[in-house]
């Protein structure tokens, strides 16, 4: 057995043997412990270890290969970006991140709080289960992360300082990738399009080239404007919750970048879970969606004013007309991003379970329309998109051109 001092991609009975070494102070009940690998996401490997006395602990390791596709090299690095970025967001908004017992540059492993309690949110989703603390709870969080890392309220020093360590070149690449180019043009010829829309999406996605114009800027937006330390991939699958707690987790893809891009990601991820609970008939379900689309936008948007209010240091910031300026980029970016999260997860190669587990095909097509619909006004009329209710009208006006 390894004593873990050189990298390999280990399997669940090297995982036991690693919780033992690396997270003794659970006292581990030797004989009974158990490790599943329980990830599902694109890119590593997730182990359970457990044991019988009720110790355990999640086990989080990058590979050097993305598990959606052996063509795709990255850097186990990013595992210690994730580490390190928990810890910042554990201070920041105490209680939403998962704590983080130790990480481990030989292995790009960590070890952190398992929280079996908890469902991955796309999958309570796809259950139709309802959270009625979501919304106050992820707007909390994302307020203090994201206004808490800006140059409005940080020393502009330290902010640089934060800046240089969460560079993220390889990640960023993906979705510069993903996000900003392939769903525009499938340069790489690996988009995954539901075939009943392919003609659909050949109009209004590949041949649009003011649509173009605008998603290049916000590419170059994306790449540029070092704002806040963002998560980087804020989807249902990147959430755990219960009843009690949201807790926000896998950050790898974080840098310093425009916050929008992470509370787009919320709303867009909503909209999918809206078009499932939709095309069940889950009516109650849609309705609570709705309301969290409306909520997260205004409360979120209410923290981050009240926490620049009291927290800016940053003397020229102080102006009134600068921080509603500020805060309206903030609204822009995050309609943008919205549209551009619904479009490259329905027809680039990372697709979302809220849609293609729709197994009734005109439903599913008709969802998928109505994301791309309303996709493009979110990203065309961004600045247009003021309040809560102007995100769920640009769903519904979706709804009502698809269905016309
Ligand atoms: C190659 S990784 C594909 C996607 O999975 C991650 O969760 C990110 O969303 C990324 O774009
Ligand atoms: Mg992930």
């Amino acid at each position: 057995m390894s004593n873990f001092d050189t990298y390999f991609l280990m399997n669940a009975d090297d995982a036991i043997e690693y919780a033992k070494v690396k997270v003794p102070q659970k006292q581990w009940d030797v004989g009974s412990m158990t490790c599943k690998e329980i990830g599902d996401g694109n890119l590593n490997y997730v182990f359970k270890v457990a044991d019988a006395k009720g110790n355990s602990v999640i086990i989080k390791q990058a590979g050097r290969i993305a598990r959606i596709s052996e063509d795709m090299k990255l850097d186990p690095d990013r595992n210690r970006i994730e580490s390190e970025i928990l810890e910042l967001q554990g201070k920041l908004a105490a209680g939403y991140v998962p704590e983080i017992y130790f990480y481990d540059t030989v292995m790009s492993a960590c070890g952190m709080q398992d929280l079996s309690d908890h469902a991955i949110m796309r999958t309570a989703m796809l259950e139709h289960k309802i959270y009625p603390k979501f919304s106050e709870q992820i707007s909390t969080f994302m307020a203090q992360v994201l206004m808490g890392t800006t140059d409005i309220v940080m020393d502009h020093q330290e902010k640089k300082a934060l800046q240089r360590k969460f560079i993220n070149p390889e990640l960023c690449d993906i979705s510069e990738a993903l996000v900003y180019t392939e769903p525009y043009n499938d340069e790489l010829h690996r988009n995954h399009v539901f075939p009943p829309i392919a003609d659909f999406v050949k109009e209004k996605l590949y041949d649009d080239e003011e649509l173009h114009c605008e998603v290049a800027k916000l590419k170059m937006d994306f790449m540029t404007r070092a704002q806040s330390l963002i998560h980087g991939d804020l989807h249902t699958g990147s959430i755990f919750i219960n009843e009690e707690t949201t807790m926000v987790f896998d950050p790898e893809f974080c840098f310093y970048g425009p916050m929008g891009y992470d509370i787009g990601n919320v709303i867009a991820n909503m909209i999918f879970a809206w078009v499932n609970g939709d095309a069940y008939g889950e009516k109650e379900f849609c309705a609570w969606v709705e309301s969290v689309i409306v909520d997260v936008i205004n409360l979120t948007m209410e923290k981050l004013k009240a926490y620049y209010e009291e927290h800016v240091t940053d003397t020229l910031c102080k102006n009134k007309a600068y921080e509603r300026y500020y805060l309206d980029t903030i609204l822009a970016d995050t309609a943008a991003v919205t549209g551009l999260e619904l479009n490259r997860r329905i027809v680039g190669m990372a697709n979302v379970k809220d849609i293609t587990t729709i197994e009734d095909e005109a439903k599913r097509a008709r969802g998928e329309k109505i994301c791309i619909t309303a996709a493009i006004d979110f990203i065309k009329n961004r600045d247009q998109k003021k309040c809560g209710n102007c995100f769920l009208t640009a769903l519904k006006n979706a709804v009502e051109a698809v269905d016309a």
